[in-house]
């Protein structure tokens, strides 16, 4: 009798232990792990612009890994051709895509493709709207033609090709991985716990006696 209540604070303090471990476990790698994320874009995302600008910016949340095929930008006129012109650089978390001189009017496409600094891949696309062509048109026009895709033809350039000198970059499927691998440990290291403060538990109510030679008591 007055051995089985010296023996019961474990199982509380083993329980704050477990529960402490699991919240670390669960949430320092997921708050540690987090993709860098699109701050800004210059255009702006959903926004109109007057004429096609001669280069694209992304704003990201922190430094970008910057290694041969970790950065992907394709801009796609209203065609769905690009106008990329070249590879995109990365300076620290600032992407840059030089564009296309002469580009139609109408709705641009821009899906990009980037690593991390936790070295995950992150990817998404946005839209923006061209209102006016920049194209050299033989029939200058004051309002802009919507149907002038016509004249695209006469552009060389349009066929600039991104993708063509760029190894194949890990996919998203990593990252999902790793994200899933880490709930995966999670809930393994919750689980052991669990059975460690059972196992704690059952063996202070099982055997009293046994608590009391094999650990010195305190008092
Ligand atoms: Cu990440």
């Amino acid at each position: 009798m007055k051995t089985t209540a010296r023996r019961l604070p474990a199982a509380p303090v083993a329980l704050a232990a477990a529960l402490l471990t699991a919240f670390l476990v669960l949430f320092a790698p997921l708050s540690a792990s987090a993709h860098d994320s699109l701050l800004a874009s210059s255009p702006e995302a959903d926004s109109t612009v007057d004429t096609l600008p001669a280069e694209l910016t992304l704003t990201f949340s922190a430094k970008l890994i910057d290694e041969t095929g970790a950065t992907e930008v394709v801009v796609t006129d209203p065609a769905g051709n690009s106008v990329a012109e070249g590879a995109a650089t990365v300076e620290g978390a600032i992407v840059t895509q030089q564009l296309a001189t002469e580009a139609p009017a109408g709705v641009y496409t821009v899906t990009w493709k980037v690593v991390s600094s936790d070295g995950h891949p992150t990817s998404n696309k946005f839209d923006f709207t061209v209102a006016n062509s920049s194209e050299v048109a033989p029939t200058a026009e004051p309002s802009a033609d919507p149907t002038d895709t016509a004249t695209a033809a006469p552009s060389p350039v349009a066929t600039a090709d991104p993708g063509s000198d760029a190894t194949p970059a890990p996919t998203n499927d990593d990252s999902s991985a790793s994200a899933a691998l880490i709930w995966v440990l999670a809930i393994a290291g919750v689980l052991v716990i669990a059975g460690i403060v059972v196992w704690l538990v059952a063996r202070s109510r099982r055997a009293p006696d046994s608590t009391d030679s094999d650990a010195p008591s305190e008092r």
